[in-house]
Parts: C-alpha cells; sequence; structure tokens
C-alpha cells in the first residue's frame, strides 16, 4: 500500500470515488457516463478538502481573527480539478485509481470546465489573490456574483469575432456548495420617507461557496459567490392556466437576470442599469454575510473595523460604501459621526485604470430611482466631504467642483472613484508607475488632500497557477536544481537560479523544456485553427484583451513589415517566427474588432504564402482564457507588453511570461518597468516613448501623417492595411493617420528597430537561453503572495493565522 503525502492510502481514494459514483451520482462502474466518473472524481478530491476547511473554520472561530474580505465583480478562478489535486496531494492517488479503474485522467480533466467569472486582468488578479491569501494563512473570503453565464466563447468567422453563451454550468458545478436557506433580500426602487426606504423590488441573493485552498499549508478559504432568485410567490399560475407562459415567469425573469450575464466590457464604463443592480446586488450581500460573520464572535459596533477590512476590486462594488451607511444608519440606529467613522475604517480601494473614460460613473437620476435612500446618503457624503474641502482650499470652487463626488457637466453622475477615494482608508495602484500617475493625474486633488490615504502594491500572480499547473516540465527542472519544491510558495528562491546560468547541462535542459512546450502548443494550434507552427520557431506572444491602448495593431504593423522585407528578398537577420495571439474585445468595441480582423487577414497571407511563410506563421488562438494561458505561456520566448506608456495600469502577463522565461519586448508602461529593472536592462528589450514623452508630444499637437511621409517602410505598412482584405480595413489605415489616438505611428520605428534586435539576439540560442533563466529567475517579486504580503503590511494589517 502507498501513502502519499496527505495520508491517503491510493486504494481507499479508489474507494472513495466508487462509493461517490453511487451515493452522489446513483450509477455503476459499468453504467457510469464519463461525466459521472467526473463528478465522482471532483467530489472525492474536494470531500478532502472539506475537511481542511472544517479545521480552518475552528481555527478562525477560535481566535477570532482580523479578516480580509474581497469584493469583486469579477473572478477567472480557472480549472479548479487540477489545482484542487496538486493541492490536496492526491494528484498521485488519482491517477492510481484511475488507472486500475482503466481511465483517462486527460479526458476527465476535459470535463473540467473553467468558471469564466470575468474579463480579463482585474479577474484574474482576483483568483491569484484569494490563491495567494489561502497560502499565506490569512483568514479571508471572497465575495462575487455567480453569473449563469461567464464571459462569452470566442470563435472567428471570416476573420470576425463571434460571441457564443458560456453555459459553465450546464452539466453542475461539483465544486460548490449551495445554500438555498442562507438567501439574502436585496432591495430596488421604492421611496424614502423620514429616512426609511421602503423598496419596490424586492430581489433574493443566494450565496453558494467554492473551496480555496492554499498550497502548502493546510489553510482552506472560501469564494462566496450569489445568484439572484425570485421570490417563492413570484410564478403567476393565473397566467400560467391562461396559456399565457411567458407572462407567467415575467417577474422571475426580471429577478433572476440581475445574475444572467457577466458584462463582457473591460475597462470602459457602460451605463446599463442592470449592470448598477448586479453590483448593488453584490454589495448588499456580501455586507449582510460579513455582519452575520462579524457577529459570531463579536458584538456590538465597537471592533468592527479591528476584526473587518473590505477590499475594493475597482469601483464595482463601490455602492459598498453607501450600502454599509445606510446598515449602520437605518438598521442600527448609528449617528452619522459614529457610522462614517466605521465606514472609512472598514474599506479600502484598488484602482486599476488611467483611463478616463474607464472612471466609472453613474447617472444621479438613475441611482435616485433604483436606490433612492444610497443616493441620499451620497449627497450627505459629499455634503460632509465638501465641508473638509472649503476648509482645506477657502474660496475655491474650482476644488469644491473639481473634487465632488458629484459631476455636474454634462449631465449630473456619481462618480464612483470620488465616492471610493472618499469612504476608504487606503487607496491603491497597482505597480509603482500606475501609483505615481495616480497620484500625479488621474486622482491628483484626492492626494493632494490625503497624500497619506494613497499607496501602492504591484500586482502579482500565481505561481502554482502559472508555473506549477502550467508548466510541469520547466517546475520539475527548476525543484531539481533547487532541490525541492518550496520556492513554489517563497518565489524569491527563484534567485538561487542564477548560478545555473553558467551550467552549460542545465541550459541544454532548459532549452529542451522550451521546445517540449512548444510541441505542445503547435499541436493545439494545428488542431483549433489548422496554421503548422513550427516548433523551432520563436514563438512570439501577445496574450490580454483586445484593446486599442494595448497596441495588437503595432504587433501586427511589424509583421506586414516584415512581409515586405521577405517579398523584397531582405532576409538577411530574420528568423522564423511564430506570431501568437490570444484575446477577446468587448462585443461592442468596434475598433478593436476590427484590429481583430485585420490580424485574421494578415495570418491568411503569411500562413498561405510558403515565401512568407518559412520566416512568419500567424496564430490566433480562439476563446483566450486562463485554460488558454496555461497552454501559451509556457511555450512563449518573447513577450509582448507594448501598450502607449501611461496607459496600462500594470499588466499580469508581463509577469506571469517573464517567470516562465520568456524576455519582454516592451514600453516603460505599468509594471514593465519593475519587471526591467529586476531582470536588468540587458535581459529586456526596451522600446518608445516613455509616459511624460507620449503626453508631450500629444500637447505639442501630433500629427500622426508627418511620421509616414518621413518614413517609406512605415508608409507601405500602412498603405497594405488600407488595400487588404478588398479595403475593407482602410478604416484602420484612415484612423491611423488623422488620429492615431495611442500614437502608433510615433512608436512604430523605435518598435521595428528594437524586433530587429530580439531577432539578432535570438540568432544566438545559447546567449537567449542565459537572458531567459535570468528572467525566470528575477522574476520572484511578482508572486501574487508578494502582493497579499505587501497588503497586509500596508493596508490591511493582518496577521496570519496557520492552523492551530
Ligand atoms: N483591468 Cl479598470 C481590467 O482587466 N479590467 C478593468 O475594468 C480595469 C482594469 C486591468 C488593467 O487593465 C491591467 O493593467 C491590470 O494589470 C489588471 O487590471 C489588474 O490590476
Amino acid at each position: 500500500m502507498t501513502v502519499a503525502n496527505d495520508g491517503v492510502p491510493a486504494d481507499e481514494f479508489e474507494t472513495d470515488l466508487l462509493r461517490n459514483l453511487a451515493h452522489q451520482r446513483g450509477t455503476t462502474r459499468q453504467s457510469a457516463s464519463a461525466q459521472d466518473i467526473y463528478q465522482a472524481l471532483a467530489l472525492t478530491v474536494r470531500d478532502r478538502l472539506v475537511d481542511r476547511y472544517v479545521k480552518t473554520a475552528a481555527t478562525y472561530y477560535e481566535t477570532n481573527p482580523r479578516f480580509v474580505y474581497y469584493l469583486s465583480a469579477e473572478y477567472m478562478l480557472g480549472k479548479q480539478l487540477p489545482q484542487n489535486l496538486l493541492y490536496s496531494g492526491l494528484q498521485n492517488q488519482a491517477r492510481d485509481a484511475l488507472e486500475k479503474l482503466g481511465l483517462d485522467p486527460a479526458e476527465l480533466e476535459d470535463l473540467d470546465v473553467e468558471p469564466g467569472l470575468g474579463n480579463g486582468g482585474l479577474g484574474r488578479l482576483a483568483a491569484c489573490i484569494l490563491d495567494a491569501l489561502a497560502t499565506e494563512d490569512i483568514p479571508a473570503v471572497g465575495y462575487g456574483i455567480r453569473y449563469d453565464l461567464g464571459i462569452f466563447k470566442q470563435t472567428f468567422e471570416d476573420g470576425a469575432q463571434v460571441e457564443r453563451p458560456d453555459d459553465w454550468t450546464f452539466y453542475g458545478n461539483p465544486w460548490e456548495f449551495a445554500a438555498p436557506d442562507d438567501q439574502q433580500p436585496v432591495g430596488f426602487y421604492g421611496k424614502v420617507e423620514d429616512g426609511k426606504w421602503t423598496p419596490d423590488e424586492i430581489v433574493l441573493g443566494e450565496p453558494s461557496h467554492m473551496l480555496v485552498p492554499g498550497y502548502g499549508t493546510q489553510t482552506v478559504n472560501l469564494i462566496r459567490l450569489w445568484r439572484a432568485r425570485a421570490s417563492r410567490a413570484s410564478f403567476d399560475l393565473s397566467r400560467f392556466g391562461e396559456g399565457r407562459y411567458g407572462e407567467a415567469v415575467d417577474a422571475i425573469v426580471r429577478s433572476e437576470n440581475i445574475s444572467k450575464v457577466l458584462y463582457p466590457d473591460d475597462s470602459t464604463e457602460l451605463g446599463r442599469e442592470l449592470r448598477l443592480k448586479q453590483q448593488h446586488f453584490l454589495v448588499t450581500c456580501a455586507l449582510r454575510d460579513i455582519v452575520r460573520r462579524y457577529r459570531l464572535r463579536n458584538t456590538g459596533w465597537d471592533t468592527f473595523t479591528e476584526k473587518v477590512t473590505v477590499q475594493l476590486n475597482d469601483t464595482h462594488p463601490v455602492m459598498a460604501i453607501a450600502e454599509l451607511m445606510r446598515v449602520l444608519l437605518d438598521e442600527e440606529g448609528l449617528d452619522w459621526d459614529r457610522a462614517w467613522l466605521i465606514v472609512r475604517g472598514t474599506f479600502a480601494y484598488t484602482c486599476h485604470t488611467l483611463l478616463p473614460e474607464a472612471l466609472e460613473t453613474w447617472p444621479v437620476a438613475l441611482v435616485e430611482r433604483l436606490l433612492p435612500r444610497h443616493m441620499e446618503i451620497i449627497y450627505l457624503i459629499n455634503f460632509h466631504f465638501l465641508q473638509e474641502v472649503e476648509q482645506a482650499y477657502p474660496g475655491d470652487p474650482g476644488k469644491l467642483r473639481e473634487l465632488s463626488i458629484i459631476q455636474e457637466e454634462p449631465e449630473r453622475r456619481v462618480r464612483m472613484a470620488h465616492l471610493a477615494v472618499v469612504g476608504a482608508k487606503a487607496v491603491n495602484g497597482v505597480a509603482e508607475l500606475h501609483s505615481k500617475l495616480l497620484r500625479e493625474t488621474t486622482l491628483r486633488p484626492f492626494a493632494e488632500l490625503w497624500p497619506e490615504r494613497f499607496h501602492n502594491v504591484t500586482n502579482g500572480v500565481s505561481p502554482r497557477r502559472f508555473m506549477l499547473i502550467a508548466n510541469p516540465r520547466l517546475t520539475g527542472l527548476i525543484s531539481s536544481r533547487l532541490g525541492d519544491h518550496d520556492w513554489l510558495r517563497d518565489l524569491d528562491r527563484l534567485s538561487d537560479l542564477e548560478r545555473a546560468v553558467d551550467d552549460s547541462a542545465f541550459r541544454d535542459q532548459w532549452r529542451e523544456v522550451k521546445r517540449a512546450n512548444r510541441r505542445d502548443l503547435a499541436r493545439y494550434a494545428r488542431a483549433v485553427t489548422g496554421v503548422a507552427l513550427d516548433p523551432d520557431a520563436m514563438a512570439d506572444v501577445m496574450i490580454k484583451r483586445f484593446h486599442e491602448y494595448k497596441r495588437q495593431l503595432l504587433r501586427v504593423m511589424h509583421v506586414i513589415t516584415l512581409i515586405h522585407r521577405i517579398r523584397r528578398g531582405e532576409t538577411a537577420g530574420l528568423v522564423p517566427r511564430s506570431v501568437i495571439f490570444g484575446g477577446k474585445a468587448a462585443p461592442g468595441y468596434y475598433a478593436a474588432k476590427r484590429i481583430m480582423r485585420l490580424a485574421n487577414a494578415v495570418a491568411d497571407v503569411v500562413n498561405g504564402d510558403p515565401q512568407l511563410s518559412a520566416y512568419v506563421r500567424m496564430a490566433f488562438l480562439p476563446n483566450y482564457n486562463v485554460s488558454g494561458a496555461e497552454l501559451i505561456i509556457p511555450a512563449a520566448d518573447l513577450s509582448e507588453q507594448i501598450s502607449l506608456a501611461g496607459k496600462e495600469a500594470s499588466g499580469t502577463s508581463n509577469m506571469k511570461l517573464a517567470l516562465n522565461g520568456a524576455l519582454t519586448i516592451g514600453t516603460l508602461d505599468g509594471a514593465n518597468v519593475e519587471i526591467r529593472d529586476r531582470v536588468g536592462a540587458g535581459n529586456f528589450f526596451l522600446f518608445g516613448l516613455d509616459a511624460g514623452q507620449a503626453v508631450a508630444l500629444k500637447q505639442a499637437g501630433y500629427r500622426p501623417r508627418s511620421w509616414y511621409e518621413a518614413d517609406w517602410e512605415l508608409r507601405e505598412t500602412i498603405d497594405f492595411i488600407a488595400t487588404i482584405d478588398d479595403g475593407a480595413l482602410r478604416e484602420i489605415a484612415d484612423d491611423l493617420l488623422n488620429r492615431d489616438e495611442y500614437l502608433t505611428l510615433a512608436d512604430y520605428r523605435a518598435y521595428i528597430e528594437c524586433q530587429d534586435e530580439v531577432a539578432h539576439a535570438w540568432e544566438d540560442r545559447d546567449a537567449w537561453t542565459r537572458m531567459s533563466i535570468l528572467n525566470a529567475a528575477r522574476s520572484g517579486f511578482f508572486s501574487a503572495d508578494r502582493t497579499v504580503r505587501d497588503y497586509g503590511r500596508e493596508i490591511w494589517h493582518t496577521p496570519a493565522v496557520p492552523e492551530v
């Protein structure tokens, strides 16, 4: 009998699996479907985690610690099965048991569905932070919305993005526990009399939770997701009897629509009533749950801020500030000053953008109608706040206008970021440069008023998800060099790899790992796109949401430049590349979708012409998600981080890629700056304007056309865009020449020259491998474990609570 690290004998796992198949799925080994087996397997793993969770909960109950409550409208959790198998230490037993039963683990993993409850970086960051909180033994609960439909599934038709619904729980979700007996009422609309709100509509919030295990620790935390339910009486039996089936369920549909879809919108404001309803729904449910949990071990309000800290992930949950005020004033009977002190001691706010158009605002008229009492409270908060401003800047109406929570022109709107800064004890940006620019530009007047409130906490990523799970080959190689697996919880230990740089056998192994990962990626790319990538070509990847500021267009322009050079026979200095794209665009974001069509059209050109594909092949992998990232990142040699400086708050794929040994070609934007500082300027391909130069160029009156006129190769590239695809993409060229909001033309030449340097560096494969190893060895800082330790020290003041 073999006993693995969790102390579970292998045959016990098999027994438990078969028992779950019988007791939970009601079937037998002989008649079980693949889905039955998958679910029984998931439940068997889950059972072990539940045992740990019970102990964690008991420890928390005993010690009554301070909790971090993370409120986020988005979580991109990734597949749960591989993670939970690894974290529970059950991987070997599971494999043995499945083998004995004649089952293929890979096939079962295919049935595990990733919950795509987020759009991009912000949602994935939330998942990495929860992972790190559990790993660091910090008492925490994540709150979110259990959307019926996650981020849409992306396919391409004629090169254009097509969106399909993501019904992720179609076959049920074995990882979650529903708690329908713990529903919370959430009010909407109605009227306020004498400061008391009587809502017109009540929707029920129904929680379910999933387990969030830490790695290399016994701690298991929770993520609690809420879905909207109509009350029991909502079904209209008489209408149904009359055959009016649609009307019979009207009220149910209206209520339950609240958690129907994730808004597939990324960092631009979308003025939809339903979205505001979602936000209010989330924060009401979360706060009720937080107060309930607080009261398990505490009474009164005096110790609330000692025991509770709430992190607001961007502005989506910021209505929590008004909601907690409402609870304290209207339900708990506290006076204003005391309530405000509690609120101000509870919340902290993370801002994830610099783009003014991404700062959320809501029409006052809408908030007044949907949440009349909250609107009153926001006015009162603003009234008190503006008095403070008046004291700080006597007789300065400009200051009042600038800082007010209410924007007056052109329409009265509530500025959610202002409400957040006013109502929070701490505000942070997500990379050094971002936090600096927030203080100097976007939130400048607030930083002048309250400098001590502003912090930086540079983002991080989960080494478990993006090394252990995504890149077992590299993880194995690193562990064999470092002697154990512990670096996965202490990522700074990667620095010990520096010594391995001079070991040529190690460099060979490192290269072999990359090559094997590229082979896996090539197999996948072939299966989904038909494009045959060469596993020996440089894997040159750009994976992120499609957004103009991220400048996927600049990436495509380099490929077009290569097309022309190859056709002219200027192939000296070129190296074979696999140009890989992954990313979704918001369905209504026309300009981003146009760039996607261009990318696909250019891919057709290079892949279809042997003269070109000897040097460049291009694969746009559809439906980029966490699982896609796990496949692409380990194979990557070059990481494209080419946003216009001053626009990307942080970026996190940049960190995942460097950690996996990709070299970055990038601007001085977001966390690129810190990556370059750490890996060393000689191991990073820097190009382009910096943030200050970009602003200065715009202020000086940027004329893109003069760049076009001055550079014949740029001219050739843009003219190509104007004529490709029967000229349907001419708009892109027109826009570049007339507007070029993100200074693509201004950075074009620097980018092309930098790409030439990249090619030159790739020719010395051994020197490249050294740089690759150094990128990984020096990326320890970008662990999300460090991120939560920073939050813990600077903002939450939470000691860890390892299990007693
Ligand atoms: N981010 Cl405001 C999103 O993914 N969605 C959003 O709505 C906003 C920001 C990203 C941001 O663009 C990246 O630079 C960050 O790395 C990421 O959030 C996490 O902080």
